[in-house]
């Protein structure tokens, strides 16, 4: 049974970037909701794919350092590890990923056209939706994936059961679905609520992976804790009947997330009343900063922003402008609260006195980078995981 425990109120679509602001602009009502049974945690009325995955995507993957390490990082080891004939990549962004293959050994599905056309020219590319009439398009007996790869993207489809009913059916009989997605235990933890948003429609666990898989014949045998996004959860998938053995790291991961509860309805309405004092605290700091004739900016125009100023009512009584180095994000206005979004070459400068890290999972790279506002005096706003300026 699906039991609401988060609402985040009206809220545009994270993607939807405006050239110009529009008087009628989408919104939808952003509930979450936790299912006592498989204990999934999901957005409880998702929105049709099709109006969010366009050929106007703006996030490309490869835009943080941080990122393009990681994948080739995972590739590498991937590789080494299943030793895959025939790779498939559901979700390939910009290629990140798939650019660490050779072009004989992967396929890339992209539902977006601006983003398919960027691997198209290097690799077999499908503009399409991950669905069965896909997978039957690619696959056939004697053609089969022994590597399917998902980073931030199984977790965007609303029909689960279909995409593993897909995935099933292209996988070899040894061959697995390694899929990567932001971990429920640290949403939990670290109070990092804009997680959620009409993409993110489901928020893994591997308690909830276990229980899900088991319904289309496949099976997790192994899941690895990993620092990208904020705290995500690396999980190996194979079919029902193949080699592979549950592994000790993922009986503890287990049993640490029935030691956090997120097994239990509790756990989430208790997280709920932490997301509203997030909500209080921040309007406040920004509040008292505005008083004082601070000028505050925010840093990366990050999908996850759209949930923070949405739910927050925050917009441009007191941020300037929101910086970002993705081109086809800069000139545009934030979705919702319209906040114009410039390079940082243009905002990112020593007249900023705070700086809200709107792309807060990239904190270390970022303080790194910007040693000298930080010398300064600039300071940085997190909310993540309790609102503060953070201590330079
Ligand atoms: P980032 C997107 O979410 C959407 P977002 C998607 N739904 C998803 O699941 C995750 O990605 C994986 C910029 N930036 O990665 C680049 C700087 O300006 O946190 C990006 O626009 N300067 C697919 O948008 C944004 O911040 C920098 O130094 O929440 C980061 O977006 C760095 C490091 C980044 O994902």
């Amino acid at each position: 049974m699906k039991k609401k425990f988060l609402n985040l109120g009206k809220q545009p679509l994270a993607n939807s970037f405006l050239q110009s602001i529009k008087k009628n602009e989408f919104f939808y009502n952003l509930s979450v909701s936790f299912d006592t049974k498989n204990y999934l945690v999901s957005v409880t009325n998702p929105v049709n794919p099709k109006k969010q995955y366009t050929d106007q995507y703006a996030h490309r993957a490869s835009e943080s350092k941080t990122m393009r390490e990681a994948f080739k990082k995972t590739a590498h080891k991937l590789k080494k590890k299943f030793s895959p004939k025939l790779v498939m990549e559901i979700g390939s962004n910009d290629g990140v990923f798939i650019k660490n293959f050779s072009k004989r050994t992967v396929i890339a599905v992209e539902p977006c056209k601006n983003l398919a056309a960027l691997t198209k020219k290097h690799f077999k590319t499908y503009s399409n939706f991950w669905n069965k009439s896909l997978a039957k398009k690619i696959f056939n007996k004697n053609k089969k994936a022994d590597l399917i790869f998902s980073a931030n993207t199984i977790s965007h489809i609303p029909n689960i059961k279909e995409t593993l009913e897909a995935v099933e059916y292209s996988l070899s009989n040894n061959g697995v679905l390694v899929i990567e997605d932001p971990s429920l235990q640290s949403v939990i933890k670290t109070n990092s609520y804009d997680q959620f948003y009409d993409e993110h429609v489901y928020v893994f666990s591997a308690l909830s992976i276990t229980e899900i898989t088991k319904e289309y014949k496949l099976r997790l045998f192994d899941a690895e804790e990993v620092e990208n996004h904020g705290g995500s959860i690396r999980y190996y998938i194979c079919k029902n009947k193949s080699k592979y053995k549950i592994t000790n790291r993922l009986k503890k991961i287990i049993a640490k997330e029935k030691k956090s509860g997120l097994n239990k309805f509790k756990t989430f309405s208790n997280f709920s009343k932490r997301v509203k004092k997030s909500k209080k605290d921040l309007n406040r700091l920004l509040n008292k900063l505005k008083k004082n004739n601070k000028k505050i900016i925010s840093y990366g125009a990050t999908y996850k922003s759209t949930t923070v100023f949405n739910y927050c009512n925050i917009g441009t009584k007191y941020f300037d402008y929101v910086t970002d180095t993705t081109l086809n994000k800069q000139g545009k206005f934030t979705p919702g609260k319209h906040i114009p979004i410039v390079s940082p070459e243009v905002g990112f400068n020593d007249t900023v006195d705070y700086a809200f890290l709107g792309a807060w999972n990239f904190k270390k790279e970022i303080i790194k980078k910007e040693k000298n506002y930080i010398k300064n005096g600039g300071k940085f706003i997190t909310h993540v995981p309790f609102v503060k300026i953070l201590k330079n």
